[in-house]
């Protein structure tokens, strides 16, 4: 099974794409809700270098900090999509 998590902000409609792809793909994932102020989102910035959400980990396919929704979209298709 997968071992995924999203990093997110609560009303984000960015992780709200992402989350769509999850549960269409029927992908089970652990949440971290960020602190809504940017200075203090440390942990996201640890793993993916910028403050912004969502961002993805998939330690299993050594994905440590994917930041872009549409790029973490097209991940999750290619990598658990019916076409992989
Ligand atoms: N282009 C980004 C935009 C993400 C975005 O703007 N996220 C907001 C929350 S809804 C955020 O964290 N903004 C702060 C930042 O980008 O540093 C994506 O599609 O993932």
């Amino acid at each position: 099974m997968a071992n995924l998590t999203l990093y997110e902000l609560e009303g984000c409609p960015y992780c709200a794409k992402v989350k769509t792809k999850l549960a269409d793909l029927d992908l089970e994932y652990g949440s971290v809700m960020v602190p809504r102020s940017h200075g203090e989102r440390t942990e996201v910035e640890e793993v993916s270098g910028q403050t912004g959400v969502p961002v993805l980990v998939d330690e299993e396919h050594g994905v440590e900090g994917m930041s872009e929704s549409d790029d973490i979209v097209e991940y999750l298709e290619e990598t658990y999509g019916s076409a992989s």
